[in-house]
């Protein structure tokens, strides 16, 4: 067994939005000993790593960032409505060096197993680098979405082209003038192939489900818009806490069938315009992500708009899901109209699968080749559980936590799981379904208090209680049924992957549920932790 190189207060693992937050807020705000490991070449997280063309958030910008700090806030010179992947990844850069929290951060590095030590009530680490560390508490940033889809297709050796995966994007790979392939239609997809469209000499879109696009909106930011959102900082992030999506926008009360038709139409218009899917989904009707009827009536009208858009019938029809409008809802500039292009073509791979490369391309079950310069999977991610695969993490008695999720991938305020004391995930399964940012400062913030709390009273280990964490996947499992989102497979239940197991991988009571639930909890000298 290795020696233990150096003793922290804390490690965290992965240096994206949630990891740069926890560095700040466990060693600014609390003082502690911290050191951050990042695999990549850079902090970013998710940001780092998708780099495809067309990556951007499809959350307007000014709450697609930390609410923390005014300071930064006031300070960032923004323009983008969604901002794109090398300005989100500047903005957590300037984060990171603003706070100087770099020297806290080892990029590169890869921590492939954590063992909790009873005897010493610590944790040990080991890394790439075959570097062993200790730490009271750990941390794990590692992603929602970050454990690549990759799905397997016979003779890649044959293919003369390049294969590439979204999430791991070659900085040296552009498009133009190529031939690209795309699989998949998900958010990644669809701005994938709509910037790949404007340059490409030939883009092919292979879509197994189609999903609903909503315009994402206008592209720019106006000064007074900005003025008006720094002078109401407070107010404005106060009002985002109290939503369930928390995206910016005032979430609607009105459900589908109390107003006319007419009036229906309207409230979808006006969305359409104003753009984003989340809009879309949450600020037209109380109900479209929880009644079938209502959910019909958002379908019909987006439905409506692909068929005016699309000039061929044919494509249009392709581009229409034949599901509930039930998975994370997409926002995108002129998706649809790319698809009057002569260098974009649709091919459905529903009952049509691609099973094969070839020498020059990709071969179809009916026998037809396309011919690539690149394919690009846009497949998406094993959500959450799938993040934990690559690290072994032990708890007590040498439990693996693989072992303790064997039947389901649980834990208690999405944070934490009996067995493994100390150990706080951000976001962990079971974490709450809404715009990332303010979600993992409301986790960060909590988790700070635990610890501030198990500090003050001496206490060496935070546990969670295996009631508390039952009690909390019921909670979840009931709030996901209030929704439609189980009725389709998708990332969310993470049945996205090959044999992936369906399961409730989010709290879905929203942001001001999530956070009333943790107010409660602290009132309650936080019931179902124990503080040893
Ligand atoms: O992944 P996805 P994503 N053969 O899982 C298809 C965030 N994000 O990377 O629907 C053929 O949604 C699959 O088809 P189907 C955002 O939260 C945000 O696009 O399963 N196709 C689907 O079309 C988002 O929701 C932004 O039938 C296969 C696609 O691949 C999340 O990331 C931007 C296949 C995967 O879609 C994930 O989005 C980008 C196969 N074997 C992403 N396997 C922002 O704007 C899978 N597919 C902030």
């Amino acid at each position: 067994m290795s020696t233990v190189q150096q003793r922290y207060d804390a490690i965290v693992i992965g240096a994206g939005f949630a990891g740069i937050y926890a560095l700040y807020k466990l060693h600014h705000e609390l003082g502690l000993n911290v050191r951050c490991f990042e695999k990549g070449g850079s902090v970013g997280g998710t940001w780092y790593w998708n780099r495809y063309p067309g990556a951007r958030t499809d959350t307007e910008t000014r709450v697609y960032r930390y609410s923390f700090d005014k300071e930064i806030y006031d300070g960032w010179n923004w323009r983008s409505r969604f901002a794109n992947q090398p300005e989100v990844l500047a903005y957590l850069r300037s984060i990171v060096s603003h706070y100087a929290l770099d020297p806290h951060i080892t990029l590169d590095t890869f921590v492939e197993s954590a063992r909790y030590d009873e005897a010493a009530n610590e944790w040990i680490v080991t890394t790439s680098e075959g570097d062993t560390f200790a730490c009271t508490y750990l941390l794990t940033a590692i992603g929602v979405l970050s454990k690549l889809n990759f799905p397997k297709i016979a003779g890649r050796e044959k293919f003369r082209g390049m294969v590439v995966h979204t999430g791991n994007w070659p900085d040296e790979l552009t498009l133009e003038g190529k031939r690209i392939g795309v699989i998949g239609t998900g958010s990644t997809g669809v701005q994938l192939i709509t910037a790949a469209a404007k340059t490409a000499r030939h883009v092919t879109v292979f879509q197994r489900n189609a999903q609903y696009c909503v315009p994402a909106g206008e592209d720019l930011v106006g000064e007074a818009e900005i003025a008006d959102y720094r002078n109401n900082f407070e107010q404005v992030w106060e009002g985002i806490r109290g939503t369930r999506v928390a995206c910016g926008f005032a979430e609607s009360m009105v459900p589908t069938f109390s107003v006319s038709p007419e009036e229906r139409d309207k409230v979808f218009e006006e969305n359409w315009k104003i753009g984003t899917g989340f809009r879309f989904m949450f600020g037209t009707f109380s109900d479209i992500a929880s009644s079938e009827e209502a959910n019909h009536e958002a379908t019909r009208f987006i439905e409506k708009k692909i068929r005016q858009i699309v000039k061929d019938p044919e494509t249009a029809q392709k581009l229409i899901p034949d599901q509930l409008y039930a998975k994370r809802p997409i926002s995108i500039n002129h998706y649809y109209e790319v698809y009057n292009q002569p260098n974009v073509s649709l091919v459905s791979v529903k009952n049509n699968e691609i099973v094969a490369f070839t020498e020059n391309g990709v071969r179809t079950a009916d026998g037809q080749e396309y011919e690539l310069d690149v394919l690009a999977f846009a497949t998406g991610f094993d959500t959450i559980v799938g993040s934990f695969k690559d690290v072994e993490i032990k708890g007590l008695h040498g439990v693996e936590l693989k072992q303790h999720w064997k039947d389901e991938a649980t834990s208690f305020m999405g944070i934490a799981t009996s067995n493994f004391p100390n150990f706080f995930m951000v976001p962990g399964p079971k974490s709450v379904f809404c715009n990332i940012p303010p979600g993992v400062e409301a986790q960060l913030d909590w988790i700070a208090a635990l610890i501030r709390k198990a500090r003050s009273g001496e206490a060496s280990a935070i546990r969670v209680t295996p009631e508390a964490e039952r009690e909390w996947t019921q909670i979840c499992d009931t709030y996901a049924a209030y929704t439609l989102l189980p009725k389709v497979d998708s990332w969310i239940f993470g049945a996205n992957v090959p044999g992936g197991k369906r399961q409730t991988l989010f709290y879905f009571g929203g942001l001001s549920g999530y956070r009333q639930a943790w107010s409660e909890l602290a009132k309650n000298d936080f019931k179902g932790f124990l503080f040893d």
